[in-house]
């Protein structure tokens, strides 16, 4: 089976919260603070691995968890940052977010080894907040957070030459006889229901990749049927090979077919449309000798694509095709389309978690309430009763915006503000 897309969870370590402690002397009633630091949590690092060529793997394990920092300790001990976790991907995987398929990172060419989820930073003990003025500071940061995301994983397919076509047009018929792909062949549309790859030996010690993918029908690139869904199997190939029933056996006729695949290709991304292309047109082992000879009208057609006659079925003309392939991609560089990042990972730091802020009429006067986890963290990990502490807790109003939306808000010098069952007097 041909794995090539897999859903997978993944998520960065937390990072451990910084810790408040006090040292501990004989005959010293209350030492300086000595909370050391929390560790990092481990980043999440996608690796390519060249032993791998499936996404196999991911089928099984679908969820991967870096482990979270350690919290930080008493004598001013760092907590153990986590170990990074490696998933390991064949070259060619490109990373998306689930929801949105944004590419958040391709793992081809250069690209061989990137930090998709960082880990959330360890906080700071307290240890950091003595000064002259405040020694025995009661806060510590807490660590940040990890994240999780979703994210779709799709292998691109690194073929030389790409196969298009109509369903039945004998896309399979044709890799089985030219290679040692051994695909289902059978005389109903959509046989081919994922890609086939298929090793192209020109005897002389050098081969090819041919890929073979499901049938493409009018629509295929807004996503009617299943084509659509296989077109980016090509998009890297050298070149493509578009296979024809030159026989109509379905009543259709074959240039027209031709036009309708071209159509498909220039909807789908018309630098498709740029790469070499050449004609296979098949099952010539049954053409109607009476009719029009439909090789020559699809030369007529496309005059700048040779056009080989074949059958598929006994084999006839398939070498000088496989000879025509080579002549056009032998001396051609494979081609890295790398894609570009489009998908920036956003963190829940404490930046960015939510708070509300709300005016209250009490018959008192108007109060102000401000709510939310990240200013219940906050207060969690600071004493407001000391100088220090309370400083550090106005700092963290003013540069998280809450002062300048109290003030949107209408505050007045010496208005209420609510905060979790403390009231401040407010003050500039
Ligand atoms: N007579 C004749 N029949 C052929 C030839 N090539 C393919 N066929 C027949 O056409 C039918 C479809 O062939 P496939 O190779 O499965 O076609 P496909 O393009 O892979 O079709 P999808 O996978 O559905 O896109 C089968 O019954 C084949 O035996 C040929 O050269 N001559
Ligand atoms: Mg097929």
């Amino acid at each position: 089976m041909f794995a090539d897309r897999a859903k997978i969870v993944i998520k960065s370590g937390n990072g451990g919260d910084g810790h408040i402690s006090f040292r501990r002397e004989k005959f010293v009633a209350a030492g300086g603070p000595d909370g050391g630091d929390g560790g990092k949590g481990g980043d999440i690092i996608f690796v390519v691995d060249d032993g791998l060529n499936t996404l196999i793997d991911f089928k099984h394990k679908t969820k991967y968890v870096a482990g979270n920092g350690e919290p930080g300790g008493k004598r001013r001990c760092h907590g153990a940052n986590a170990d990074d976790l490696i998933i390991r991907v064949p070259e060619g995987t490109v990373i998306k977010e689930l929801q949105s398929e944004k590419v958040i990172a391709d793992m081809s060419g250069d690209h061989r080894r990137e930090i998709i989820l960082r880990g959330g930073k360890g906080g700071t003990g307290n240890m950091h907040y003595a000064t002259s003025t405040m020694q025995v500071p009661k806060y510590a940061k807490p660590g940040q957070p990890g994240k999780e995301l979703q994210v779709l994983l799709e292998l691109k397919v690194i073929a030389d030459v790409g196969l298009v076509g109509y369903p039945n047009a004998g896309k399979s018929t044709l890799i089985s006889a030219v290679s040692n792909a051994r695909p289902r062949i059978a005389d109903y549309p959509f046989t081919t229901l994922t890609p086939n790859l298929g090793v192209i030996d020109m005897g002389d010690g050098s081969s090819f990749i041919m890929a073979d993918i499901p049938g493409l029908i009018e629509g295929a690139a807004e996503g009617a049927g299943l084509g659509h869904y296989f077109l980016r199997h090509i998009e890297r190939t050298k070149m493509l090979l578009h296979v024809v029933d030159a026989a109509g056996t379905e009543g259709r006729d074959p240039v027209n077919d031709l036009k309708v695949m071209m159509d498909e290709l220039r909807r789908y991304d018309d630098r498709l449309l740029e790469k070499p292309m050449l004609i296979a047109a098949n099952k010539t082992d049954i053409l109607d000798p009476s009719a029009d000879d439909p090789v020559a009208r699809i030369q007529e057609a496309y005059p700048d694509i040779r056009v080989l006659p074949i059958s598929a079925f006994t084999h006839s003309g398939t070498d000088e095709l496989r000879k025509a392939i080579w002549e056009v991609i032998r001396d051609m560089p494979r081609e890295v389309r790398v894609f570009e990042k489009e998908y920036d990972v956003e963190y829940n730091d404490d930046a960015n978690l939510p708070y509300t802020v709300t005016k209250e009429e009490t018959k008192d006067g108007e109060k102000y309430v401000v709510e939310g986890p990240r200013i219940e963290k906050m207060l969690g990990y600071t004493n407001l009763d000391t100088e220090k502490g309370f400083d550090f807790f106005q700092k963290f109003l003013k540069e998280a915006g809450i002062l300048d939306q109290l003030e949107a808000l209408g505050i007045k010098e010496g208005d209420t503000v609510r905060m979790y069952g403390h009231e401040f007097d407010y003050y500039k």
